[in-house]
């Protein structure tokens, strides 16, 4: 198997549901990516070795999920210069505010790039990691411009639809 060039990692398995959106993406675009449970709050030194072995062993981009008081990504973004690329998971408590602002709000000096609470921000998580590796890969951007003109098609055909239904 290729070595991984996107680490994904989640504060709890509860968070996979939605970080599933982004491991789909990176799937479909044929990215070997790595999966894991570390915790900045409760394995706070594995989460530390990993981003520290994972960079030496070539991970290129790495996009950090979490709820709550979600301090994942930034903690992932002190221990590398590597991009980090943030989820903020939908809460129950607060509906994901807390996480988005626990996430959004770094010190100058440490950047998140901090995506769209919930799945679409998931979905767009694993998106931007395929768009930075394309940066030096032609044949990565070229699918990422063929996926966006799918989407456009799918635009175009729905547009069709609500046309024909209300007689325009
Ligand atoms: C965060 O706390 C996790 O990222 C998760 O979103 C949240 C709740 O974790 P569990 O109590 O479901 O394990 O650290």
């Amino acid at each position: 198997m290729a070595s991984p060039l996107v680490a994904l990692i989640m504060g709890s398995d509860s968070d996979l549901p939605t970080a599933r959106e982004a491991c789909t993406v990176l799937s479909g675009f044929g990215v070997p990516f790595v999966v894991r449970v570390l915790s900045a709050h409760r394995a706070p030194e594995d989460l530390v070795a990993f981003v520290r072995q994972g960079e030496g062993a070539g991970v290129r981009v790495f996009i950090a999920a979490a709820g709550g008081a979600a301090h994942l990504a930034g903690v992932v973004a002190a221990h590398t210069v590597r991009p980090v690329l943030g989820i903020p998971i939908q809460t129950s408590a607060l509906n994901g505010l807390d996480s988005l602002l626990s996430m959004v709000q770094m010190p100058g000096g440490v950047p998140v790039a901090t995506m769209a609470i919930g799945a679409a921000g998931a979905r767009n998580a694993g998106l931007f990691a395929v768009q930075i590796l394309a940066l030096g890969d032609p044949a990565l951007a070229d699918r990422l411009k063929s996926q966006r003109l799918e989407q456009l098609e799918k635009v175009r055909q729905r547009d069709q639809l609500v046309q024909k239904e209300f007689g325009n």
